[in-house]
């Protein structure tokens, strides 16, 4: 029987590239994401590339209750996850924290931690009774070092950081590892997210230098994925080679 993957946030970026990743080496899916168009769009491109099945679910994470439906209505079929990929999320905006917009930090906040963890609840008794799994969040180098107008994104991140050593003391017992990823700049559509379509805006943030992509975290995902039962990465911080840290980059052109 195939292993079977839940990724949050599937229809974009990181997440759609794990999807790919993932399928690639045989593993069945669960995509979620709220683009319903989406969803269907890279079910059907998965199956039909790779022959693997594929689930979608269409929730917003920070609709508890949408989520706890979704995830006990699952068919008995594709209740035994293997690995949970909680990678949904966003950053909104970039202001000083006088100027910024509580709305902003509403929506990060209830998507980056409290939709992280109706997700978890909601998908962890599978893995409790099952005595296996594996939960991967994406963190963010946002939540190892904080940087100017960085704020409450970055407190959001390192509420992951801290969540993800939590939950590995608390489901060590149960024989369920917890990966934290935590990537500097990859070239998304998270900058488009975060300045609000304003595409010239968001191209600056990768301005002279090469930025990981998407499918450069996959890589480092499914490596940790793919380890053998008895080893768990904690915790991976990685960033392009121009850059060593939330400030420090070397910007001498693609
Ligand atoms: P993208 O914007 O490309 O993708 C974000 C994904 O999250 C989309 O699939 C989106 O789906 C989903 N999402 C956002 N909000 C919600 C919500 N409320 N409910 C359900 N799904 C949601 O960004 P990335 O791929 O870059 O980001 C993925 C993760 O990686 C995020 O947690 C981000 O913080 C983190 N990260 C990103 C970095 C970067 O530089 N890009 C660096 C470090 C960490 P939909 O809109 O369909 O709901
Ligand atoms: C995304 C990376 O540096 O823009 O988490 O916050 S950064």
């Amino acid at each position: 029987m195939n292993p079977i993957i839940l990724i949050t946030g599937a229809t974009a970026g990181i997440g759609e590239a794990c999807a790919h990743k993932f399928a690639a080496n045989g593993y069945n899916l669960i995509i979620t994401g709220r683009r319903e168009e989406r969803l269907n769009a890279l079910k059907t491109n998965l199956e039909n590339t790779y022959g693997v099945s594929v689930l979608t679910l269409c929730f917003d994470v920070r609709d508890k209750e949408a989520v706890n439906k979704a995830i006990a209505g699952l068919p008995e079929a594709w209740t035994a996850i293997d690995i949970l990929l909680n990678n949904a999320g966003l950053a909104l905006g970039r202001d000083s924290f006088e100027e910024a917009d509580m709305d902003d930090w509403e929506t990060m906040l209830d998507t980056n931690v409290n939709g992280l963890l109706y997700v978890t609840r909601a998908v962890l008794p599978f893995m409790t009774e099952r005595k296996k799994g594996h939960i991967i969040n994406l963190g963010s180098i946002a939540g190892k070092e904080v940087y100017e107008k960085g704020n409450v994104y970055c407190a959001s991140k390192f509420a992951v950081d801290a969540l993800s050593k939590s939950m590995r003391i608390d489901l060590m017992k149960y024989g369920i590892k917890v990966t934290a990823i935590h990537p500097g700049a990859v070239e998304t559509e998270f900058s488009i997210v975060r300045f609000k379509g304003e595409t010239v805006k968001a191209a600056a943030a990768y301005e002279g230098f090469i930025p990981l992509t998407a499918g450069d975290i996959a890589d480092s995902i499914y490596y940790c994925a793919g380890l053998p039962p008895h080893v768990c990465i904690n915790d991976l911080v990685i960033t392009c080679l121009q850059q060593a840290g939330t400030y420090y980059f070397h910007k001498s052109g693609k």
